[in-house]
């Protein structure tokens, strides 16, 4: 008897498949929860606002949902960047730090885990993602270098850019189209990465980025099949393939549910193929791996691995710590380990489709299908009489934390920035606001609140006006900027 998990699209539900192999019957049942394989232990009290506080707060924070403080929010989908909750055997595992400043037993214990679960060669820990893109940028990219990779991402885009590379969008079409039911949008077209190699000859390309899943596209996974077209097409003009692998237990996940062929794999065993096909990998750890702070570069190459054991000590720390305690490194060992459970991921990404398909039904514009780590309002599709100039994602987070202090993210013109060359504003295809569900964290109910909060701003979309910016930092502008109503 084989059982098997997959999302049925008919239903917008899980569902068990039984096969029972001696005697050839397939059962279908639809299963109506994906309930957490944990329960709660300690609780973290929220402020509940009224209105009148919301309005104040958000105009203090010029519109900006980066800029409010947490003390002021109700439920906080901002990122599910290190807002995870961390299981008892992770606070267990701080308890276990060895803050040894050289070779703490924490950093062997975190090199085994990337060993055995990723199957990368060496390890240089950073203390986020973004230090281990800088190491791999600034040793890997040469001015008038080329980065081909599917979508960009805020932090690892200008890392590339820094090092004086110009990065290059590959990404198949569907991923910029919110309503392309594609499952795979996070594939990238080989035609287009062919094109590259063909432009600007292989010699100007140090590695292809590739991340599981694409962020930006709506946290849209890659599949198998791509990243093996990808890995032969590199190797046969010896390009690298550097892999963002922020959330690839999440893309994993999605290839069992998916892809052909995977339905009886583990999430852990997807893992370590999605690792395998690549040359090395940089890593926020305060994703998948449900820590507060953490992440690594890991690699293959012996010489690369030598240079970023140099340079790591000048930006992040010795190379048995860049940047973390040994505590942290402890729970980041747990938390990789606990991030491929399927048992896990079903319920991580179960939550995540169930206030998508809540959306759907109401018939709000979101990106379709719904991806791993929250839910992209289509902002565009949702305040159609607010042009782009006028920032309609940065006000629809604002209007949605008027309604009921839940706070969201921009992801259009304002996280795009400005052209490097010309000055203007980057107008992406995509316009949208991320409502990020940390791991963990918030219940059943919770999200129906927040269904709740959406809808009600949708009935009233016709009222709200965009803004304009008042206030533009040079670097990372939507971390800081500030705006006025219109
Ligand atoms: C997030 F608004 N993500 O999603 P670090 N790669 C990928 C990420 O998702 C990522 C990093 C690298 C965040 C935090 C964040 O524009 C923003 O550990 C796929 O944050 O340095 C981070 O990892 C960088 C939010 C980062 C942003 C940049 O919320």
């Amino acid at each position: 008897m084989i059982w098997i998990i997959k999302f049925d699209d008919l239903t917008g539900q899980f569902c068990n498949i039984i096969l029972d192999v001696k005697n050839n019957i397939m059962t279908k049942v639809i299963k109506h929860s994906w309930a957490e394989p944990y329960k709660i232990k300690m609780v973290e009290p929220v402020f509940m606002s009224t209105l009148e506080h919301r309005k104040e707060a958000i105009k203090e924070a010029g519109y900006n949902t980066f800029l409010l403080k947490s003390k002021d929010v109700y439920i906080d989908l901002l990122t599910d960047s290190g807002t995870s909750a961390m299981s008892d055997r992770q606070w267990a595992g701080l308890m276990m730090g060895d803050e040894a400043y050289a070779g703490s037993r924490n950093f062997y214990n975190l090199e085994d885990v990337i060993h055995e679960y990723y199957g990368y060669k060496h390890l240089v820990p950073t203390h986020q993602g973004r230090g281990a893109e800088h190491i791999i940028s600034q040793i890997m990219i040469k001015d008038g270098d080329v980065l081909p990779g599917n979508m960009y991402f805020t932090t690892t885009k200008l890392h590339q850019e820094m090092a004086g590379g110009k990065f290059i969008d590959i990404i198949v079409d569907e991923a910029h189209d919110p309503d392309s039911l594609f499952l795979f949008k996070g594939n990238v077209n080989l035609d287009k990465l062919q094109e590259v190699i063909d432009t600007y000859g292989a010699d100007k390309i140090p590695y292809v980025s590739i991340a599981t899943t694409v962020n930006m596209a709506g946290g849209q996974p890659i599949s198998m099949q791509n990243m093996k077209d990808i890995r032969a097409l590199t190797a046969k003009y010896g390009i690298k393939v550097i892999h963002d692998m922020t959330r690839v237990a999440e893309n994993a996940f999605m290839i069992q549910q998916n892809e052909e062929g995977y339905a009886d794999k583990t999430v852990a065993e997807i893992t370590r193929e999605l690792c395998d096909l690549t040359d090395g990998a940089t890593m926020s750890a305060k994703k998948d791996a449900m820590v507060n702070i953490g992440g690594f570069l890991a690699i293959n190459d012996d010489d690369i691995f030598d240079e970023a054991r140099n340079m790591v000590v000048i930006f992040e720390g010795l190379h048995t710590y860049g940047g973390m305690a040994g505590r942290d490194m402890e729970a980041m060992a747990i938390g990789i380990v606990e991030s491929v459970q399927d048992d896990h991921m079903r319920a991580r990404v179960g939550q995540v489709q169930y206030l998508g398909q809540q959306l759907i039904d109401f018939g709000v514009p979101i990106v379709k299908p719904v991806g791993t780590h929250g839910i992209f309002l289509d902002a565009k599709a949702f305040l159609p009489h607010v042009s782009q100039d006028k920032f309609p994602a940065q006000t629809l987070a604002a209007e949605l934390y008027l309604d009921s202090g839940v706070r969201a993210m921009e992801r259009g013109v304002v996280s795009a920035g400005r052209n490097k060359e010309t000055g203007e504003h980057n107008y992406p295809k995509l316009e949208l606001v991320r409502l990020t569900i940390p791991r963990r964290v918030y219940t059943q109910a919770h999200m129906d609140v927040v269904a709740e909060s959406v809808e009600t701003v949708f009935a009233n979309r016709e009222n709200i006006n965009g803004m304009k910016m008042v206030y533009e930092p040079k670097y990372l502008r939507f971390f800081q900027a500030k705006f006025e109503k219109l």
